[in-house]
């Protein structure tokens, strides 16, 4: 925590440049919880329009649920958002609902259990939450593979006590999890979602698509020689213009920094994902290959400390959807990338 704050207060940072600004001392947790909380006020105007738009898209045919623990899968068996009804299993559910439910808790295990990463529904911005609801509409619909919402909904499921709420996300129903790593790469966006308001897109696909290797095949995706470190301000903008593209560019470079190793940590959680199979009875886990989950763990949980500093810096009254995805967020998310990168260049 100490060193967190430290790195806050290094110099360079956009809060150390403006002329006539009082000195800035580190984070003031307190002040910027309060501002958080009067924003979760202005999230629920957003969800009942979400509900509404839910209820306009959904077929007639009955939905169904597939619950295990806190995670609910809603589908349906007819209709434009029809699942796959093959159950190969003969348990009753449809298979490709259940190798989505498996690659979901795999991904939580995972990264929360085994890796260290925020739980989101014990996260302060999701605490009120109870469950990950996790719901199917057609690509064509879609027009992706899967999408993560970043507020809090309100669904009032049948039997779901008043005032219930969830996080969420959506996946096509052409996803099938035993060849399809979306379900996991959208988990990891509520980790994102639960940890910083920051959305700007070099970060949130970047880190998400990193992610895709601690369920998937080989360590490490693609990844470009970095030319200096910290980057030039050129090169920061050229990043900073990236979606997907961020995990070649930037973040598998510094993956391979700072570990060099590349291997999954040995725990008991691992030896139970190393036994979860999909209904066909493939493993979940590919191998036990991830290099730098301890940066980027360190990364996402950085940022969401210095998110309360660029909020009350960049004087915003909310995190509007504008105010997340702000290029002005940049020198704040840049300075918190290089002091955890300071960090981890010690520990080497
Ligand atoms: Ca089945
Ligand atoms: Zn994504």
């Amino acid at each position: 925590m100490e060193l967190m704050i430290l790195s806050a207060l290094q110099p360079g940072c956009p809060w150390h440049r403006r002329p006539g600004s009082e000195s800035r001392g580190p984070c003031q947790p307190d002040a910027a919880r309060a501002a958080k909380r009067s924003r979760h006020a202005l999230e629920g105007m957003t969800t009942l329009l979400a509900v509404f738009l839910a209820a306009l898209a959904s077929p007639l045919a009955a939905q169904q649920v597939h619950r295990v623990d806190d995670v609910r899968l809603f589908y349906h068996t007819e209709g434009q958002h029809a699942v796959d009804a093959a159950d190969g299993n003969a348990n009753g559910i449809p298979d490709q609902v259940e190798d989505i439910l498996t690659q979901v808790r795999a991904a939580r295990m995972m990264l929360v259990q085994v890796l260290g990463f925020p739980e989101p529904l014990k996260t302060e911005r999701f605490r009120a939450a109870r469950f990950i609801d996790i719901s199917f509409r057609h690509k064509d619909v879609l027009k992706m593979n899967g999408t993560a919402y970043d507020e809090l909904q309100r669904y009032n499921k049948p039997g779901d006590p008043p005032g219930t709420l969830s996080i969420a996300f959506t996946v096509a129903t052409s996803v099938k999890a035993p060849s399809n790593l979306t379900p996991a790469h959208e988990f990891f966006h509520l980790i994102q979602y639960s940890t910083t308001y920051f959305k700007n897109r070099w970060f949130l696909e970047g880190t998400a698509r990193w992610s895709e290797r601690a369920l998937g095949t080989g360590d490490l995706g693609p990844a470009r020689v970095l030319s200096a470190w910290p980057l030039p301000d050129m090169r920061k903008q050229e990043i900073a213009a990236m979606a997907y593209d961020a995990s070649e560019h930037l973040w598998n470079p510094l993956a391979a920094r700072f570990d060099k190793n590349g291997e999954l940590p040995g725990s008991p959680v691992l030896k139970q994902l190393q036994a979860m199979t999909y209904t066909d009875g493939t493993p979940v886990l590919k191998d036990l290959r991830l290099t730098g989950w301890a940066f980027i763990r360190d990364v996402v949980l950085e940022l969401g400390q210095i998110d309360d500093l660029a909020f009350r810096e960049l004087a915003y009254d909310r995190w509007s959807e504008e105010n997340q995805r702000s290029p002005k967020n940049e020198a704040f998310m840049w300075c918190a990338i290089e002091a955890v990168a300071r960090r981890h260049a010690m520990q080497r």
